[in-house]
């Protein structure tokens, strides 16, 4: 396990040239050194973007459950692999060592088997953050089964939507879950969806909230009595390595939901890999994610990254207000949490409130901070710094998507020096470029441009379900050769990427290129402003103009409108300049959210426009009843 830390920023160098320069040799030892393979690759990688086709490690057998779990149970058998922090802080935490973990994941498989679920064939799991979600996910892999893993947020439509885009045999699903003080009827959910979804034949439902529910008969079954009168022994499925794992549904900016395809033994061993080096994971650590498991964070980063590496991995059933706003740093003394990975959504959430809800609590096993999901901006990241960090955890601030797999741009903790708001560097093996709009590279430092990705890495998505050419038009067809992110990005003097936010959010003002993202940053230094989303409008004479919707903290909320909206604008003055001043400022309640805290600008544009007969599908929305409010006060 020598090589498998990046020990300083030489070494970080040094073997980021090595992987750039010797890709194939690189992932090679990475592949040989740390997993366990049935059959070794005759190919270690073999790419055409112009298709796009890309393989790695071709022809080598794996399964990777016995990756995650079974190559552990001589050395960490009762090691915790999952450490379940219910949803009321009352109920008892679990935690599932690794020979537990394995146990119940075979009971599962064997029970998937026996309900005619074979190799290849799509299973959909909408479960809430319990431990069966990830014994779900693990057992469909362990079968060869390509689990289609569906947030428990999402509507009946949105559900019914997945399920039969990839034609899904079965639901895995629960009685109920819980969210704070309220209990959600999932399985009432799911009955509504499944009266247009011919294609399911069975739906095994998890016990957990206890609500009464309609079990139909010849399709639905409780969990429970087939596990217990599941084996306990099972075989894993021998898999090819670019047999699809699963499937992972990303919304589009327009149209269905693209259902991205992930491949087993490039997934593994890049979510693997990076994991260990960002989070810089040690054997008594106990790291948490506090992503859901129907994020592609909770996919990469909870479950399979983790798991590969032997980690206790945290899975939180709850939210981070209940049962008040200390709830995630209870979490971390409790179970002395050593790393600490969540969205810039929540810190900004939690900045909000009085500072006694983190000092009740001793954070000193914290190690490591980690954000993902969107730009943080440099308030929050001081607050998590000072308040969570105690100036000494680094944060890694880590750039990836849905697309990708697994982190692409990121700090390395205790090697990369951290600036706020950037990235850092590209993680190894990574191979970035940004680009001109006329399609021309740029060189050198301090440039900004579209941010691609020139050379294959090992996790990035084969294709989206059913629909090829959508995913050559989408992300390889802007530039050629090139795989293109949606995202916009800065390239300082140092060599350091800040992500600037999607293309997509530009607004194009007088002439001038404006990002949403630095107006929105300089608004929020505001001492009473917790958060702003910026769009455009049309304007007779710009073009377009600025539309400002705005949070206001508490203190904000008892000051007049008209100084708090020209003190706005100075702020914009002085931080970008006059071009960039908004024309209307809204104070807003909230802003509508993706249920991974991405704000929606397509509906906020809507709203500015004043076009808002069709909003689409706002059901998937974390905050649906926001935007009533908006809409009513609009200006
Ligand atoms: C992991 C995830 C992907 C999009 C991506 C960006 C934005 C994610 C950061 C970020 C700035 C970050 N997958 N994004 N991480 N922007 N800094 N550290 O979020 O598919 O759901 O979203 O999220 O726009 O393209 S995702």
């Amino acid at each position: 396990m020598s090589n498998y830390y990046i020990k300083n920023l030489e070494e970080y160098f040094q073997i980021y040239r090595k992987s750039v320069r010797e890709p194939e040799n690189f992932w090679e030892e990475i592949a040989e050194e740390h997993f366990v393979w049935r059959k070794r690759w005759t190919n270690v990688m073999r790419w055409d973007f112009s298709k796009p086709e890309v393989a790695w490690f071709e022809n080598a057998k794996l399964n990777i459950t016995e990756n995650c779990i079974d190559r552990h149970l001589h050395i960490r058998g009762d090691k915790t692999a999952i450490l379940f922090e219910p949803n009321d802080p009352a109920e008892k935490a679990q935690h599932i060592s690794y020979n537990q973990l394995h146990e119940r994941v075979c009971k599962m498989a064997n029970v998937l088997k026996e309900k005619g679920v074979e190799k290849g064939d799509r299973v959909c799991i909408y479960l809430p953050m319990i431990p069966e979600l990830a014994i779900s996910v693990l057992a469909c892999a362990r079968i060869g089964a390509i689990h289609s893993v569906v947030f428990a947020g999402f509507s009946s439509l949105a559900l019914a939507t997945r399920i039969n885009d990839c034609d899904c045999k079965m639901v895995i699903t629960s009685d109920g879950s819980y969210r704070g003080t309220k209990t959600i009827d999932l399985k009432g959910i799911v009955d509504q969806s499944l009266e247009t979804c011919p294609g399911i034949k069975s739906v095994l439902v998890v016990k957990r909230t206890g609500a009464s529910i309609v079990m139909e008969k010849g399709r639905d079954q409780w969990l429970q009595p087939l596990l217990d009168k599941a084996s306990s022994k099972n075989k894993a499925e021998i898999m090819d390595a670019e047999d699809p794992l699963f499937i992972l549904y990303t919304s589009g900016s327009t149209g269905k939901p693209k259902g991205m395809v992930h491949s087993s033994a490039g997934y593994m061993v890049f979510t693997a890999y990076t994991f260990k080096n960002i989070f810089n994971y040690q054997e008594d650590d106990v790291y948490w994610c506090t992503a859901d498991i129907g994020w592609i964070t909770g996919h990469s980063y909870i479950v399979y990254g983790p798991l590969a590496n032997g980690a206790t991995t945290v899975m939180f059933e709850g939210i981070p207000t209940y049962p008040d706003h200390g709830r995630f740093w209870e979490v971390v003394e409790k179970h002395k949490v050593t790393q600490f990975y969540t969205a810039p959504t929540a810190i900004r959430a939690l900045a909000k409130e009085n500072l006694s809800f983190v000092d009740k609590y001793d954070l000193s096993s914290l190690k490591v901070l980690g954000t993902v999901g969107e730009p943080i901006n440099e308030e929050a990241w001081h607050w998590y710094n000072n308040n969570i960090g105690k100036n000494k955890s680094p944060i890694v601030d880590t750039w990836w998507q849905t697309e990708t797999g697994g982190i692409m741009i990121s700090p390395i903790p205790f090697v990369t020096p951290t600036t706020p708001t950037f990235a850092t560097l590209p993680f190894i093996g990574v191979q970035l470029a940004l680009m001109d709009e006329r399609g021309q590279e740029l060189m050198g430092k301090q440039v900004e441009g579209r941010l691609c990705i020139k050379y294959p890495w090992p996790s990035m998505a084969r294709t989206i379900w059913g629909d090829h050419k959508r995913y050559y038009d989408t992300y390889f067809s802007a530039f050629e050769n090139m795989y293109f992110t949606g995202d916009g990005a800065k390239r300082d003097a140092v060599g350091y990427y800040r992500i600037t936010g999607r293309v997509d959010d530009v607004i194009i003002v007088s002439g001038h290129n404006l990002g949403t993202a630095p107006i929105e940053d300089a608004i929020n230094e505001h001492p009473a402003v917790a958060e702003s989303a910026i769009v455009g409008f049309p304007h007779d004479v710009k073009g377009n103009a600025l539309y400002g919707f705005v949070i206001l903290k508490e203190i904000g909320e008892s000051r007049k409108p008209e100084n708090l909206r020209k003190e706005i604008n100075q702020q914009i003055t002085e931080h970008i300049g006059p071009i960039a001043k908004l024309d209307k400022i809204q104070f807003v309640p909230g802003l509508p959210k993706t249920r991974s805290g991405k704000i929606m600008r397509r509906i906020l544009r809507k709203i500015a426009s004043k076009e808002t007969d069709n909003l689409g599908d706002i059901s998937t929305l974390l905050n649906p009843e926001v935007v009533k409010a908006i809409i009513k006060d609009a200006l």
